[in-house]
């Protein structure tokens, strides 16, 4: 039964604007209320089911996902812009990421403490909370999604899952693939539509007891705002503005590499990304070459996919006007790619002679735009690195390792890289930030059930009543 009248959108592939590759029908207010009561109801049989048989469907959805891996990353590569293999290597993430919660189905959910009573028997059960809502991104269209459902699962709650309207397709195909894999009915519902108008209906229903947003600063506040003061637990994924710091003594050409790795893959549009990048004075000029060197092996339109959206690329070219305009220097790129104007391409962008005081030092762009400073030495590096509103990764190169320890005690982020790129998680790791990169629980591994479980503590007296056992 449709309530309402839905509203038909559709889809544009972001590298070529003006291929239509489908249409998709959006949820109203009502039906999105609808959902949340039939999972409601749902969550009654679903969490009494056992964790291993439910980590069992997710593990037949991991098999899907591979089976149908060359589809599904070419429909969300058309639908959001990510190469074909960048896209494939997310669904591969996607399936590790089921698989893992899959095991967490088998794993201890609480445990027996010892009791002041002989007495008494003490332990602690861990239990699913009800309905969870889940609001994702359209950067990570299939890994995000999955490294807040498959924990929200196999733990015993139901889903509302609001993906990001950008990526309506490809979240249409992953709720499918659930159903196929064997997924109750209302266990997985999937609302299509704005967050302004249904992702709102979410976060507001007292049957919602849980939210995990990956998205905006300023949407994470509105969630904040409204279901803080309900109770809910939240967990709140946001921007970056992540730093790389290269000293004099470290592995130039691997730092170089990586960190334009960390800048540009995806065309940026990770909150991990690598924005900054710290250069000791006396390396300086000679790394500054190597990051033009890497730039220039990127190729646009191939290698590196385009900006996600209209929205996304009119935000880029801003960001670099801005920059240009506040007196940064553009020493590579900054411009979108002529021949490719059919699509929302733009160079990889390198800029020199910033100060902490411009926007492209402070601000997440969300692009292929890395800040390259120059510094006098580590001390200045860790000052710089750490003046930031956010604190998700940061990563050093060195090959000190007194200085590679102090950086992993003094830097003020939730993700500290040594050698290595600000992005990536792996599903056995937490992820997450500080400062205004993340609120509350973190993502993943172990820790992901800290949100989508609550403690029970358990006492049973009277085990040991003396003559029970001889009757
Ligand atoms: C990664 O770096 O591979 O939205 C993951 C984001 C992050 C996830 C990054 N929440 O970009």
């Amino acid at each position: 039964m449709v309530m309402g009248v839905r509203e038909i959108r559709e889809q544009f592939n972001p590298a070529n604007t003006s291929e239509c590759i489908g249409k998709i029908e959006l949820h109203t207010i009502e039906e999105t209320e609808v959902k949340i009561r039939a999972s409601e109801q749902a969550f009654q049989q679903w969490s009494k089911l056992s964790s291993v048989s439910r980590g069992e469907i997710l593990n037949s959805m991991a098999n899907l996902l591979i089976e149908h891996l060359e589809p599904l990353a070419e429909l969300a590569s058309k639908e959001m812009g990510k190469t074909v293999p960048e896209m494939m290597g997310e669904v591969k993430r996607g399936a590790s990421i089921l698989r893992y919660f899959s095991q967490e189905g088998m794993r201890a959910a609480g445990e027996v403490l010892p009791s002041a009573s002989e007495d008494k028997m003490l332990y602690t059960k861990r239990v699913p909370l009800g309905v969870v809502g889940v609001i994702t991104p359209w950067n990570f269209p299939i890994a995000i999604p999955l490294w807040k459902i498959a924990p929200a699962l196999v733990y015993g709650n139901t889903v509302v899952w609001k993906p990001s309207i950008e990526v309506s397709l490809t979240s249409q195909y992953i709720a499918d693939l659930f159903e196929k894999a064997g997924l109750p009915k209302n266990v997985l519902n999937i609302v299509q539509g704005r967050g302004s108008k249904l992702g709102a209906v979410i976060i507001k229903s007292p049957k919602v007891k849980a939210i995990s947003f990956t998205g905006s600063n300023a949407v994470g506040q509105q969630i904040l705002n409204t279901a803080g003061p309900m109770n809910k637990k939240i967990q709140l994924e946001l921007g970056g503005k992540n730093a790389a710091i290269i000293l004099a003594d470290a592995d130039l050409d691997l730092a170089a590499r990586l960190t334009i790795e960390g800048a540009m893959k995806q065309t940026g549009q990770r909150c991990t990304a690598t924005s900054r990048v710290y250069i000791e004075a006396s390396v300086y000029d000679t790394v500054v070459e190597k990051l033009i060197e890497n730039a220039k092996k990127i190729k646009v339109g191939e290698t590196m996919g385009p900006l996600a959206s209209k929205q996304q690329f009119e935000s880029v070219i801003e960001h670099i006007a801005r920059a240009k305009a506040q007196g940064a220097k553009c020493i590579f790129g900054g411009k979108p790619v002529a021949e490719l104007s059919h699509g929302y391409f733009v160079e990889p962008t390198l800029f020199t002679e910033v100060t902490h005081d411009m926007d492209l030092a402070r601000e997440e762009i969300f692009g292929p735009v890395l800040a390259i400073f120059r510094v006098t030495d580590y001390e200045e590096a860790i000052r710089l690195s750490n003046d930031s509103e956010f604190g998700l990764s940061a990563s050093i190169y060195t090959t000190n390792i007194h200085k590679a320890f102090d950086f992993i005690e003094r830097s003020e982020v939730g993700l500290v890289q040594i050698n290595d790129e600000t992005g990536g998680a792996e599903p056995q790791a937490p992820f997450g930030g500080m400062k205004n990169s993340s609120t509350g629980f973190r993502e993943q591994g172990q820790a992901a059930k800290e949100i989508f479980t609550v403690l029970k503590t358990v006492t049973i007296n009277g085990i040991r009543v003396k003559g029970k056992c001889e009757q």
